[in-house]
């Protein structure tokens, strides 16, 4: 049992360190062994939790499995990052309880949230309740949540929609560009939202080396996600792994941790 909520420990992060790392696993882009090979690294580097999810195939089978082969090996807190009602599990410690805010289809609003919501009280996982926003390009996650994406140069949209998010309740507003994206969110629209008064500024998508986080961080976010970064270093490494056999694993183990650790010193104070 815990003695701090997951929100507690990342609020502690947040004013210990100035901003906070977050490691996403996608269940569905790696076998659960890998997934825990990333999870060790993400804890030994720093990361402060482990995200999980996926805007495809995130469920059953291989989400249990992930989140068991996580937990194996790290007590850094699982928060879940669902697409829809389907990527809960009772195995996670949290749960990012999110509405799509610039969604037009109600299901990401309003409804697979309250599919979803006996199931959270059910499974004893803590729900933060966020914002979910999504900026251009958006990407898949885009896409799948039938956004009307936030323009690039309207930082002012998503201060109203954060401010909107907000005033319904939510502490965290999460602006995201969409996994893999060529752009990650603007400076100018990371700085705009803060300062209109977020509590928690999660930013993702795009952010691809310690630079871009450290900007995202200095511009007003709280949390920085990554997981196209790290899943790279994680092929790479299984790339190295198979080449080499066995022998020489703790130096490979290296590459995901190197990864990480370069995003968490980045944003440090
Ligand atoms: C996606 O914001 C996250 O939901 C992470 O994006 O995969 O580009 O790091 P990346």
């Amino acid at each position: 049992m815990r003695q701090i909520t997951v929100e507690q420990h990342l609020d502690y992060a947040i004013r210990r360190d100035g901003a906070a790392h977050l490691t996403l696993i996608d269940p569905d882009a790696q076998a659960p062994s890998a997934a825990s090979g990333i999870a060790e690294a993400a804890a030994k580097a720093g990361s402060s939790a482990i995200m999980i999810g996926g805007s495809v195939g995130a469920s059953g089978d291989i989400l249990d499995e992930t989140l068991h082969a996580i937990r194996d090996v790290t007590e850094l807190p699982t928060i879940l990052f669902p697409s829809s009602a389907c990527g809960l599990c009772k195995y996670a410690d949290a749960v990012f309880f999110m509405s799509l805010l610039n969604s037009r289809d109600v299901n990401y609003l309003i409804g697979n949230q309250v599919a979803g919501a006996k199931a959270v009280m059910g499974y004893g996982i803590e729900p933060i309740p966020m914002a979910y926003l999504i900026v251009e390009p958006g990407g898949t996650a885009g896409w799948v949540g039938d956004a009307k994406l936030i323009p690039r140069e309207k930082p002012e949209l998503a201060v109203a929609y954060s401010l909107a998010g907000r005033f319904l309740g939510m502490r965290y507003t999460y602006l995201e560009a969409g996994s893999g994206a060529s752009d990650p969110v603007p400076q100018e629209m990371i700085r705009a939202v803060k300062s209109a008064g977020c509590e928690t500024l999660v930013v993702g998508g795009g952010i691809r080396d310690a630079e871009t986080a450290r900007a995202a961080a200095r511009a007003g976010a709280d949390i920085i996600v990554t997981g196209t970064a790290v899943e790279e270093a994680s092929d790479m490494q299984s790339g190295i792994g198979s080449e080499i056999e066995h022998g020489r694993e703790s130096e490979t183990e290296t590459q995901i941790q190197k990864t990480i650790s370069k995003f968490v010193n980045a944003i440090k104070r």
